[in-house]
């Protein structure tokens, strides 16, 4: 096993996160990117520092929420492109501690989620439209953020990636064991060198030996020369990549799709576009079935609230969970081809079948004849008949097996397994 493939263990046994993303931002309330969408100049952004004051905030509450939907770790955003800070950075005076609120909100977050046993993880942005030696102007990437303000800026990047590598250091240093940490992002430069990646993980690997990190600050993730540095995982964003990913040897690269509840990560008052609990169980399991996780979004409000439409999705997606989770954790890709039915994952010998169409009769199981020593239905552990194709001798396929399924409609509308 290599370096990798121990870090990533837990993460691919795990499969589900919760991303939270949360900041300034969510007192306009039209989505994290809104300060560079709408071009709001500092002085137009300053009265949501005045007066963040998140009084609900209770991240015992986020946490029990996460793992009831039975989510094993969470990503929160601890600086967005905004370079609002949640924590309690000595390195500047743009953090939630300085605010209304007078809390450090990361803080809050790391002991809640540890207390109810679920693993930790920080979003960091290497982008930072409020630090004064940060390019933001003429910036390719964000030809959006051409704001007046900025234009005559001169700026001295090396402060700037001192700023940022110090705190990714007081992040790793002041909250104890920190599992993933998730940057974002790096697509102007692949290599990571604008942003001394390279040193910025040994100091990193200092500090958490054990914890992995995103393929975000650059790097070729699909070289399969261990000495170029990539990350642990890749990052797929509101997109599950159709065949998983494979690196140039054709070897599995950790991945995680993440996905968002409505159409916005930060909070969007308006946006009330949120998928059913059947579309997030069935993108979790279609992550699964290519050897990916899934990090789930929520966007909570100005008070600290998740939306409620957010809160009730997790909670249907809980109860299938609690009777279905077997099939998720510790589970990949199947050695078969993909069922007409629904979707495979597989642990060990067992594998789950994940049936979303009935169909009429018996469901067919190609390839699997002589091979199914017994079938039960995962949620309530009954009993189900598997035969072979009857008079196979009259049927193109007869390679398979067939298991019946009793009564017209499934037992679960959202995934039988
Ligand atoms: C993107 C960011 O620009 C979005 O705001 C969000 O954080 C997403 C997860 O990553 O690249």
């Amino acid at each position: 096993m290599n370096d990798r493939a121990k870090r990533t263990e837990w993460f691919l046994e795990d499969r589900f996160g919760l991303f939270i993303h949360w900041g300034l931002y969510t007192i306009p309330a039209r989505g994290e990117w809104v300060r560079s969408f709408e071009k709001i100049s500092n002085q137009e952004y300053q009265p949501y520092f005045e007066e963040f004051n998140p009084t609900h905030y209770n991240p015992k509450e986020w946490a029990k929420l996460a793992k009831a939907a039975g989510q094993k770790y969470a990503v929160l955003t601890t600086k967005h492109h905004d370079g609002f800070c949640l924590f309690d950075s000595q390195l500047t005076d743009y953090k939630s501690t300085n605010t209304p609120a007078k809390r450090d909100l990361v803080r809050e977050y790391v002991e809640a989620f540890r207390e109810e046993g679920l693993k930790i993880g920080f979003y960091y942005s290497i982008i930072d439209w409020y630090h004064e030696d940060y390019p933001a102007y003429g910036d390719r990437q964000h030809p959006m953020r051409d704001h007046e303000d900025f234009k005559n800026k001169t700026v001295d990047f090396d402060r700037y990636l001192e700023y940022m590598h110090g705190q990714v250091k007081e992040l790793l240093t002041n909250y104890g064991k920190i599992d993933v940490m998730w940057f974002d992002f790096s697509y102007d430069d692949m290599t990571g060198e604008k942003w001394k990646a390279t040193k910025l993980i040994n100091m990193i690997r200092g500090l958490q030996p054990e914890i992995i990190i995103d393929n975000r600050l650059g790097g070729n993730i699909m070289s399969a020369n261990p000495e170029v540095y990539a990350g642990d995982f890749y990052s797929p964003e509101q997109i599950i990549p159709p065949q998983g990913i494979l690196n140039e040897a054709g070897e599995q690269v950790p991945w995680e799709a993440c996905i968002t509840l409505n159409d916005h990560w930060g909070y969007h008052a308006k946006d009330k576009n949120y998928k059913s609990a059947k579309q997030v169980i069935r993108t979790l399991v279609e992550c699964v079935s290519k050897n990916g996780n899934l990090l789930l979004n929520v966007g909570p409000d100005a008070k600290g609230i998740i939306p409620t439409e957010s809160i009730d999705i997790l909670a249907e997606v809980g109860q299938w969970m609690d009777r279905n989770g077997a099939s998720i954790y510790g589970c990949k890709a199947a050695d078969l081809p993909k069922p007409e039915w629904g979707r495979y994952t597989q642990k060990g010998n067992t594998l789950y079948a994940h049936v979303y169409d009935r169909g009429i009769g018996p469901i067919y199981f190609a390839g699997l004849k002589d091979r199914i020593k017994k079938a039960r239905l995962l949620a309530d552990g009954s009993e189900l008949h598997v035969s072979t194709p009857w008079m196979a001798e009259r049927y193109s396929d007869e390679s398979g097996a067939f298991i019946t399924l009793s009564g017209a409609r499934l037992p679960d509308d959202n995934d039988t397994v």
